[in-house]
């Protein structure tokens, strides 16, 4: 009888083990700054590659491999780029999932920037970039990659504030920060078609090296959440004040450089509701405010 409970709980052990063990792929995790443009042909070491069955193909391209109906896919940058697709003949559905890990350990002011495209790929709830802050064990989505809603081989710039999407997902900073960029479609690039590009993806930190810490700035915004327009305020600002307005998926809504007023009001009245940020910066200072379209 102790002999089966015994042999029952170290069945039990070894289980939970080796699911543990399926998770957290990723062995190295990069400090900032981190950039590829997958020139050197390999992932490096701090990427993960995974697809839920035998036809999903996750591999880098050359830019003039791929020509279908007149179009050719092509690198943002350079020859080669990140590619994530199902082998032809395709048909069966497959999610495939891009891991890079990253060392953001007591980091702040992270920056991720990346170029996107897709080739005629439907939009479903698995496309997306996702960000786990435990090793990959959980995952959280953070934008939607919606290839209906975008023009096929054109290259789209993503440029996301991470502490606010933290921030707005209950994610930290942490020695095991994970991305994942995931597609999920049935078929091949060139010929079917479907499937992501990525090129030129970096992580970056925007400490500014020589702020003033003693000065403090903030700007009121108000009011907000707001159906028409937003009255910016500024307080302890310098002259030359700039502000950026972007959604959460990095997109860019407004800009304007070199204001020299103390308060100014910025129309939202033809933007989609809901959240946005507003970067409000000049050669000192930098705030991001987070801003509620109704
Ligand atoms: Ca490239
Ligand atoms: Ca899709
Ligand atoms: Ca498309
Ligand atoms: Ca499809």
């Amino acid at each position: 009888m102790k002999k089966k409970l015994l042999y029952f709980h170290l069945l039990t052990i070894s289980i939970i083990f080796s699911s543990l063990s399926l998770k957290g792929q990723i062995t190295n995790y990069a400090t900032i700054p981190y950039s590829t443009g997958f020139e050197s042909g390999t992932l490096d070491a701090n990427w993960y590659t995974t697809s839920d069955n035998t036809d999903g193909r996750i591999q880098i391209w050359n830019s003039t491999s791929l020509i279908w109906s007149g179009d050719t896919a092509k690198a943002h940058t350079d020859s080669l780029w990140l590619g994530l697709d199902v082998v032809n003949p395709g048909g069966t559905y497959v999610t495939n999932e891009a891991w890079f890990g990253l060392d953001l350990n007591n980091e702040s002011n992270v920056r991720l920037g990346l170029w996107w495209s897709e080739w005629n790929d439907e939009s479903e709830i698995e496309d997306g970039i996702f960000i786990s802050d435990d090793g990959g064990t959980t995952f959280t989505k953070v934008i939607d990659l919606a290839g209906a809603s975008y023009t096929d081989l054109q290259w789209n710039y993503f440029d996301i504030n991470l502490d606010s999407v933290n921030s707005l997902y209950g994610l930290n900073f942490t020695s095991t920060y994970v991305i994942k960029l995931q597609q999920y479609d049935n078929y091949y690039f060139a010929g079917g078609n479907d499937g992501f590009l990525f090129d030129d993806i970096s992580v970056y930190n925007t400490n500014p090296t020589s702020i003033n810490e003693t000065i403090t700035s903030s700007a009121s915004i108000y009011p907000n959440p707001t159906n028409k327009t937003i009255n910016v305020k500024l307080n302890n600002y310098g002259t030359e004040v700039n502000y950026i307005l972007t959604s959460i998926d990095g997109r860019i809504i407004k800009e304007k450089t070199k204001i020299n007023l103390d308060r100014f009001s910025i129309n939202l009245e033809n933007e989609s509701p809901g959240l946005y940020l507003l970067k409000v910066y000049d050669k000192h200072h930098s705030k991001t405010y987070k801003v509620n379209k109704l």
